[in-house]
């Protein structure tokens, strides 16, 4: 707290502003998007029931009064990545922890396995203080198990606070934003007030359409699944859009677009919902669907559909 110290009180002198970076990290699944959405009460992260949703950095801005923290939501830590594309998802991930003022390493509920130990174990060389939220805590049945949980993780790893959340029912997470503010340096804010995230509407628009391939699709489809904007015209009340989506195989095609192109209409129809809300326009959204055989082990096509460590 040495960047809190009392100062002398002074007339017509400007509140001290608060502003960080904090990483929310986890191994997949667990809820880090959806605790970062209902922080900013915007959906600025894409959420699925299905592990490896979120695939990039994404960056979320909450400015409240003099506290500007600006949360980095990260891909789930996986122990095994053996094609590109999983290495970048895990770079993603384990480079956010370093250079920031805060971690929140997000657990569900009670269950502390061995991946969730491999992120911990990650997390140790850097020296920011380490919050654990403990998810999902709206489904936990047996709640007189929490604080003997909680006590035997104090030895995990130094917490600097344990903190139970529903990241879905929004329970304790004004808890967790304290936790989280009271640890911020003092220093300007970085962004401007109104700004949210720091990535594009195109970026937004492709991972909405991710989105509802990862949600409609069965297992194994959505993590061979990628999105390319081909086209995105604005006008004053409507945006025309064109994207790609790139398969590893036909049948994977074939199971996509589904019979008589069922499956990509109603892809496309729920997308166009959501991107309209975005926008705030009308939106025409056409999709295609593309065979790219390994695409997600191709560095060099990984870097054409923005899988790159520069943005
Ligand atoms: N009941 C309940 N479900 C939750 C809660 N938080 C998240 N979920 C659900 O858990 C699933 C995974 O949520 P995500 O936010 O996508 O998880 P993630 O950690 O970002 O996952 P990856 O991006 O794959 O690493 C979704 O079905 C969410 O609706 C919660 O507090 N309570
Ligand atoms: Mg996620």
């Amino acid at each position: 707290m040495k960047d809190q110290q009392k100062k002398p009180p002074q007339e017509n002198i400007a509140a001290p502003q608060y502003c960080g970076y904090v990483a929310i990290v986890g191994r997949p699944n667990v809820g880090k998007s959806t605790l970062l959405n209902k922080i900013l009460g915007q959906k600025i992260s894409i959420t699925s029931r299905k592990p490896q949703t979120t695939r990039h950095q994404v960056m979320g801005i909450d400015t409240h009064e003099q506290y500007q923290t600006v949360f980095v939501d990260t891909p789930g830590v996986q122990r095994k990545h053996d094609s590109a594309i999983h290495r970048y998802m895990n770079k993603a991930a384990t480079s956010a922890m370093l250079d920031v003022d805060v971690v929140v390493l997000v657990v569900d509920r009670l269950q502390w396995t061995e991946e969730d130990a491999f992120v911990a174990a990650s997390i140790k060389p850097t020296e920011a203080p380490v919050i654990l939220a403990i998810n999902k805590v709206d489904r936990l049945v047996e709640k007189a198990r929490l604080l003997p949980h909680i006590q035997s993780l104090a030895s995990e790893l130094s917490w600097a606070d344990i903190i139970p959340v529903s990241a879905k029912s929004g329970h304790n997470v004004d808890a967790l934003q304290g936790a989280i503010r009271k640890r911020l340096p003092e220093q300007a804010h970085f962004f401007p007030a109104e700004q949210i995230t720091d990535r594009s509407e195109r970026f937004l628009v492709a991972e909405i359409i991710r989105e509802k391939i990862m949600r409609a699709m069965g297992e194994e489809l959505p993590h061979k699944a990628a999105v390319e904007i081909e086209r995105f015209e604005s006008e004053a009340r409507l945006t025309t859009i064109s994207a790609l989506i790139w398969v590893e195989r036909d049948g994977q095609k074939k199971i996509l677009v589904g019979k008589s192109g069922a499956n990509l209409k109603a892809i496309g129809s729920e997308a166009r919902t959501d991107i309209e809300r975005l926008l705030d326009t009308k939106v025409m959204l056409k999709l295609w669907v593309k065979v790219k055989a390994s695409w997600s082990d191709d560095e060099r096509m990984l870097q054409s559909l923005g899988y790159s460590e520069t943005r």
